[in-house]
């Protein structure tokens, strides 16, 4: 390190042995321990993935507004859709912590990749696995796992977000067919798939789940355009008219709004884990920022205020690795709840958020620019605290949860 232009230190002067060092930075309690190698492995791997190939092109996508379509296939290769679903059904045959840790590694890169993790394992493969007839799970799922086909998953409605169970969409019986009639809003990917996981009410008004061809004759996904947020990621509606479905496309026997929030369920929990992702990067690249830029004759990093900042960021990125990690022990046994699944979600998004706006200060003007990702992560994180159910919905349900009042009905 030279010296600086007052002639008097130099960085190393203001430096103190640190402990984080001996933690690889982010690691400040230690949690690999409680991984297995299985676990660190697949880390490992998906985090060389996207240093390779996601970091070196993700700023130019999002500045253009381009979503990267060539890596689907390639995702589908490092094992990132349905990990913890079984190798049979073209998933990973891990468990849940091994999904949470991939979908983090994925977020470092971009929410908008993780995203499409998220939408095609847990959205569209999850449900086919669980609601699903095996012939159909045996058509549809190892073409999914491998990106060979690409889903998306359509709840949300133009005039029906939060509330799903308003939805108009709707199928009527024909024979061999369903008549599906309705339209989708805000659906990852729907521009690009090839099948869509739709849910709509049948002539009983029970809400039901199928799998719909693109192809299919009055099917249509018109692009939305305008985001500034998750831009390398696609986003559409689904519309549709009179559009054809077989009976045996349809799920025989989930019937109501549990069958799509339980896959929300499983797509929230990665989030809560992805959202991690987004936060290390962010404290990573602020923490060294903090380290080469000098004010005042000294490293900002030697500012009671700007240690301030990075100490209160790495203590919640910590607090929200061991919630993730208890929460995936629970996942792993079968004994995680729904609202523990949103109080995670709705904590680590929000804690993301909220690095992303300290670390875009810690560097200053250069902040808003993209020489470094923090205004690329705080734009997509705003989708992120809205959909899979928006902050103020996951504090309801846990509002609901601990007093027994249901603050929606
Ligand atoms: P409610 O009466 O509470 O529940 C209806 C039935 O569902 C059960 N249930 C759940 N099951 C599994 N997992 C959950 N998380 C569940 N939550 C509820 C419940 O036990 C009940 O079962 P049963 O047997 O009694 O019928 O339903 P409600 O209409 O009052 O709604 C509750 C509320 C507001 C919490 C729910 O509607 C909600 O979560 N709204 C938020 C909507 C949302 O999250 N939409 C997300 C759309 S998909 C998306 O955003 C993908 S982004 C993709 C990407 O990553 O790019
Ligand atoms: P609204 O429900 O209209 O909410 C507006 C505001 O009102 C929010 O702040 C909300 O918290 C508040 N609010 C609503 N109800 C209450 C209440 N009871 N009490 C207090 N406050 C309340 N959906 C899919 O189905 N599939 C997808 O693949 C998908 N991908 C998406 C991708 C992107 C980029 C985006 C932005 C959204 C995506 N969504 C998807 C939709 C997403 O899930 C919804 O945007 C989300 O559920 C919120 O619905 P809304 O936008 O209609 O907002």
């Amino acid at each position: 390190m030279g010296k600086f232009e007052n002639g008097v230190s130099t960085l190393d002067d203001f430096k103190v042995s640190s402990k984080t060092d001996q933690f690889q930075g982010h690691d400040y309690y230690a949690v690999d321990d409680l991984l297995t190698d299985e676990h660190k492995i697949a880390r490992d791997a998906v985090r060389a993935w996207v240093k390779q190939s996601v970091s070196p092109i993700i700023e130019d996508c999002a500045n253009r507004s381009l979503c990267p379509t060539h890596l689907f296939k390639e995702l589908g290769e490092i094992g990132a859709y349905g990990p913890s679903i079984p190798a049979k059904y073209g998933g990973g045959g891990m468990d849940d912590i091994a999904y949470g840790i991939i979908m983090q590694e994925l977020e470092r890169g971009d929410s908008g990749i993780r995203s499409m993790a998220s939408v095609q394992g847990s959205l569209v493969m999850y449900p086919i696995y669980r609601f699903a007839s095996e012939e159909q799970k045996m058509k549809w799922l190892p073409k999914l796992g491998s990106g060979e086909l690409i889903g998306c998953f359509g709840l949300t409605e133009p005039d029906h977000g939060s509330n799903p169970a308003g939805m108009v969409t709707n199928i009527k019986d024909d024979g061999d067919c369903y008549i599906l009639n309705g339209a989708k809003m805000w659906i990852t990917n729907s521009p690009v798939a090839d099948i869509a996981v739709v849910w709509a009410k049948d002539e009983e008004g029970k809400i039901r789940g199928m799998v719909v061809e693109s192809d299919s004759k009055g099917f249509s996904a018109p692009e939305i355009h305008g985001k500034w947020s998750l831009r390398a990621s696609v986003t559409g509606e689904l519309v549709f008219e009179d559009v054809r479905v077989p009976k045996e496309n349809v799920f025989p026997e989930i019937k109501g709004l549990k069958g799509p929030l339980s896959c929300l369920t499983k797509a929230r929990y990665g989030i809560s884990w992805g959202a991690i992702g987004a936060a290390m990067d962010c404290y990573d690249s602020a923490l060294r920022y903090s380290q080469e830029r000098v004010q005042f004759g000294k490293p900002i990093g030697a500012f009671q205020l700007t240690q301030k900042k990075l100490a209160e960021m790495i203590t919640e990125i910590t607090k929200a690795q061991l919630l993730c990690w208890r929460l995936g022990s629970l996942m792993n046994n079968g004994k995680a709840t729904p609202a523990q699944v949103s109080m995670a979600k709705r904590n680590n998004v929000n804690m993301a958020l909220e690095i992303a706006r300290e670390a875009r200060q810690i560097h200053g003007g250069m902040g808003i620019t993209n020489e470094y990702p923090i205004m690329r992560h705080m734009m997509n994180l705003e989708t992120v605290l809205t959909y899979e159910g928006t902050h103020d919905i996951h504090l309801l349900i846990t509002g609901m949860d601990v007093t027994g009042f249901n603050a929606f009905k």
